[in-house]
């Protein structure tokens, strides 16, 4: 593998030194009608001080983004309105963070509406002394500030068997980042101290739907933790307001939102989000239970379906990467469905269990063509293929295998310039 990674860095250097300046200055430029008609007026006035700014705080003292920015989260159609997805518009993204407001949210009883000053959290069962916990209580404890991703292992699920939504939004938008702080499960521990028998918690929200899930002792003391913080302020009410279990790496269902319990417990409790949902059917007819790790997986958000590239010239190649295994070791990019393969240039220095951007300049010459991404892990787990993962997994029918959908996508670029989501 190494040595087919060095022959193809050797490949690309040689491209990229004719190509890349070549590209430049042959490159599109922005025509004047790519800014729209209502931006031009505010687009360098001729004289700015005829034009008042507006006031400071006229916001009523909590900002918002530009009136020029229009992103948003879209719902995934659900037939009943309180058991909902909505999507991150990834493509739309800069940097490895989420803004909270596009953070995905996934619930199955709605947002509850919960005072923080009426909210506590129990830790009972086998422990040395149960406690309840307030929020007060919570924050004299020392906290941790993280970046992690969350993805729904759900992610993609439509996309197994055929290519059927259309946009990034759509295949991979279960999928966001934030920096968490809260406590670690593990000084709560200490808090109330274990029993040697407790190696399985069970983790209690406090919605509609009292979402549970039981989580191995091990992965909680590892690195669980309590977050009240997201992104530099309060959890936001979406996303676990006032608290919410985060299990970085592991899949999205079990960072219980709305925390209010947790139950140490000799064995798992068995619920209905462990063995009706979140478990996957393989070939043979059994199924894997308790498959919390989220595998390696990457997406190139630009260009991505449904846009349309201007010409050939040089474009910024750009997506994600991320593993519930560790670190991101490299992504690589094809310009030609997978046959060949070259390094791309991350923008940060990959942390555990966090989203990392990557970039790659690409000229396109104006010839139809696929596009992919692949992440490697610190474990040395490379992303598979689709074929590679129904290969393991079983193929067995449209419906069967659902979750944790990690393969390479495909976005093929038409000699238009349209890209669409394809399975190559
Ligand atoms: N209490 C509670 N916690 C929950 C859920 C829920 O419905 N209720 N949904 C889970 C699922 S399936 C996912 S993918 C994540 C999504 O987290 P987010 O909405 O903050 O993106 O929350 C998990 N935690
Ligand atoms: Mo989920």
């Amino acid at each position: 593998m190494f040595a087919t990674r060095d022959a193809d860095r050797r490949r690309f250097l040689f491209a990229a030194g004719s190509g890349i300046a070549a590209a430049l200055s042959a490159g599109p430029t922005l025509a004047d009608d790519a800014v729209p008609a209502g931006a031009r007026h505010f687009d360098v006035p001729d004289d700015p001080t005829k034009e008042q700014g507006r006031p400071v705080a006229a916001d009523g003292g909590y900002g918002s983004r530009s009136q020029f920015e229009k992103a948003v989260r879209v719902r995934y159609p659900t037939p009943n309105e309180h058991t909902s997805w909505s999507l991150t518009p990834l493509a739309a993204l800069v940097g490895n963070i989420t803004p909270s407001g596009l953070h995905f949210e996934r619930h199955h009883g709605g947002i509850p509406t919960i005072d923080p000053d009426h909210h506590s959290l129990v830790v009972h069962g086998l422990v040395g002394t149960p406690k309840r916990f307030s929020m007060d209580d919570l924050r004299r404890l020392p906290s941790v500030t993280r970046k992690h991703f969350i993805e729904c292992s759900g992610n993609g699920l439509t996309e197994w068997k055929k290519p059927t939504l259309k946009n990034v939004q759509g295949t991979h938008g279960l999928l966001s980042t934030s920096e968490w702080t809260g406590v670690l499960f593990s000084t709560l521990a200490r808090e109330v101290g274990l029993q040697e028998e407790g190696v399985w918690v069970l983790a209690e929200g406090a919605d509609a739907a009292v979402m549970t899930r039981s989580i191995p002792m091990e992965k909680l003391l590892k690195d669980g933790i309590i977050a009240y913080g997201q992104n530099g302020e309060a959890i936001r009410p979406e996303q676990g307001y006032p608290m919410r279990l985060l299990l970085p790496g592991y899949e999205g269902n079990t960072h219980i939102k709305w925390l209010r319990r947790l139950e140490v417990s000799d064995k798992p409790f068995m619920t209905r989000e462990e063995t009706s949902k979140y478990t996957d059917l393989m070939g043979d007819g059994r199924a894997r239970l308790f498959s919390l790790d989220m595998d390696a997986k990457s997406v190139i958000t630009f260009p991505s379906g449904e846009m349309r590239l201007p010409g050939p010239g040089i474009y910024n190649v750009t997506g994600f990467a991320w593993s519930g295994r560790g670190r991101v070791q490299a992504v690589d990019v094809s310009l030609d469905a997978g046959k060949t393969w070259y390094p791309a240039y991350l923008g940060s220095t990959p942390e555990p269990m966090c989203t990392v951007r990557f970039t790659f300049p690409w000229t396109w010459d104006g010839t139809p063509t696929v596009l992919q991404s692949r992440c490697l892990d610190e474990t040395g787990y490379v992303q598979p293929t689709r074929q590679q993962l129904l290969a393991i997994r079983g193929d067995h029918g449209p419906s069967a295998s659902i979750y944790h959908l990690n393969a390479i996508q495909s976005w093929s670029i038409a000699s238009t310039g349209e890209v669409s989501n394809v399975h190559a």
